[in-house]
């Protein structure tokens, strides 16, 4: 593939923040999220001279024009821009070079074999830091359905969510189309469960529990800071070996599966005394190799987000890493999502275990039905 063209604008984010997008040869358009409960560990999405700077930039970048893209491997050259223009610039592009370079059939690019679907984690009930208002302290309650296809699975996220809506039909959304309820963290769990049963007995399928607890964004001075935190106390501060004691008392109280960031981001110990079958970590890790290596033996589970590493070379290397240590992969969206699929095709095509997706909104269920449509050509 040879470029001819490249174009670059800014565009708004689902959660009305600005970010980039690029095109290539006028027809391959890219853009790259933005997260809302950012790990420290993530690299920044723009540098300090401004979106409007970067846009500028590569539609200057002349030296691209002229130049073959036929590999992965060739992605590797546009990360030399990192430094001037921030990791969502760098994604943006190597997105666009990717959809162009496959003509938009970035899953069997990357994996002509590609045959699995990756399971659906779904966002049915947000809080934490997704929501302004008295909400769950947990930012996600996660449905993963166990049904045998991705579409099953994600109509089975999509059930579930519209019964909750039909039994709270004032209730707010968060910034991911997850209902925010003015519930604390125990009693959404328990009407997650009553809702779960009836969609499992109509669909005939086991649905399990996900939580992303997102502590980091309540750690304050050494405490976990609640405000929702129980039906006799509302706001509460756990040390640290409280919060490692709440955390599991709920797994067993309510068969929690998966677990995310349960204690702060750098706290890689206090992963490894969560009993739950799937531990994640997402800002303990932030996409990062080196993180990964020093979590090995912590953690089972992790979130990939190319947003938070700014680099499509480096997601690889970390799957690949993953894989031989047996670490399950999620491919993760963000909360300032865009229009972009491509996560859908990373997804299938590096071949991860599990997507988390938030189910309602035209962001989210553009990658949902990417792929579902992806499932019918495997
Ligand atoms: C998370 C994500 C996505 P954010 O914490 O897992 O759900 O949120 O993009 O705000 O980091
Ligand atoms: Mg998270």
């Amino acid at each position: 593939m040879i470029v001819k063209e490249v174009n670059a604008r800014k565009i708004k984010t689902s959660n009305n923040k600005d970010t980039i997008q690029v095109a290539i040869n006028k027809t391959y358009v890219a853009s790259a999220p933005l997260g809302t409960s950012t790990g420290k560990h993530e690299v920044r999405p723009f540098p300090r001279e401004g979106i409007d700077f970067c846009v500028k930039y590569i539609n200057n970048l002349k030296e691209l024009i002229g130049m073959e893209f036929n590999k992965f491997e060739d992605l590797e050259f546009v990360e030399k821009y990192f430094k001037v223009v921030g990791g969502n610039s760098v994604l943006a592009l190597q997105y666009a070079l990717l959809k162009a370079m496959s003509d938009n059939e970035v899953f069997r690019f990357l994996n002509p074999n590609a045959d699995k679907m990756p399971m659906p984690l779904g966002n049915v009930i947000g809080g934490g830091a997704h929501f302004k208002g008295n909400a769950p302290d947990f930012q996600e309650f996660l449905l993963m359905p166990n049904a045998k296809s991705f579409s099953e699975n994600a109509f089975a996220n999509e059930y579930a969510h519209r019964q909750i809506g039909r039994m709270y039909p004032k209730a707010k959304k968060d910034l991911e189309g997850a209902y925010a309820l003015d519930f604390n963290n125990i009693r959404t769990l328990e009407l997650l469960k009553r809702v779960l049963k009836k969609s499992e007995k109509e669909l005939g399928f086991d649905i399990g529990i996900g939580i992303d607890v997102a502590a980091t964004s309540f750690f304050r001075n050494g405490k976990y800071n609640y405000k929702n935190y129980s039906y006799l106390d509302s706001r509460k501060k756990l040390s640290r070996k409280e919060q490692i004691e709440f955390v599991n008392k709920l797994i067993a109280d309510n068969n929690i599966t998966y677990v995310e960031d349960p204690l702060h981001e750098n706290d890689f110990d206090g992963f490894s005394k969560i009993r739950a079958k799937m531990v994640c970590g997402d800002d303990l890790i932030c996409t990062n190799l080196e993180r990964l290596e020093k979590a090995v033996g912590k953690v089972n589970t992790i979130i990939v987000k190319p947003n938070q590493i700014g680099s499509l070379i480096k997601t690889k290397g970390l799957i690949d890493f993953a894989k031989v240590k047996k670490i399950t992969t999620v491919m993760s969206h963000s909360a300032g999502e865009t229009m972009d699929n491509i996560i859908a095709h990373l997804a299938v095509g590096f071949d991860v275990s599990c997507i988390k997706l938030g189910i309602h909104g035209k962001e989210r269920t553009a990658k949902i039905k990417e792929l579902v449509r992806i499932e019918k050509m495997l």
